[in-house]
């Protein structure tokens, strides 16, 4: 049984455009058959980042983070398909890309906790939350 299409907001970080390696990760959620709705090359501000973040702006973790996210552009998606929250996060794999499995985007090509490449939304309602703050227009 197919669950209904559901929306992810997907962005592709610093560290990936820097590496030139936005070709190869679009390439693997294309292939994988997800629908990319809206893709934009942008880079994050200051306050974005703490609104996109706003579950980890008070860790210890997160002024580096920030000083990452906004260091250079991103490419922000939207990416569409059947289950596509459950199954973009899967492909990204676990957060430190030296514990993600091989096979997963982060497992193949990430070794940082921290530039891990990908940010993929983590549940329908992070989906629309994030949506709202990327693609208003959407
Ligand atoms: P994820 O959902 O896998 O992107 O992971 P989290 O929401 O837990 O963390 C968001 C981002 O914070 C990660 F992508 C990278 C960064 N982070 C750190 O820099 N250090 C940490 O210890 C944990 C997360």
């Amino acid at each position: 049984m197919s669950s209904p299409t559901e929306r992810s907001l997907v962005l592709i970080k610093p560290d990936a455009v820097r590496r030139g390696l936005l070709g190869e990760i679009l390439s693997r959620f294309e292939s994988k058959g997800l629908v990319i709705e809206a893709l934009e090359l942008r880079t994050m501000d200051g306050s974005l980042a703490d609104a996109h973040y706003a579950e980890h702006v008070d860790k210890a973790f997160y002024p580096p983070l920030k000083d990452f996210m906004t260091s250079g552009p991103l490419a922000a998606l939207i990416l569409s398909g059947d289950s596509a929250v459950e199954v973009v996060r899967s492909m990204i794999g676990a957060t430190d890309g030296r514990k993600a499995a091989a096979g997963t985007i982060r497992g193949d090509l990430a070794l940082s906790n921290r530039e891990n490449l990908v940010h993929a939304s983590d549940s329908p309602e992070s989906a629309e939350r994030e949506l709202a703050l990327w693609f208003p227009k959407f």
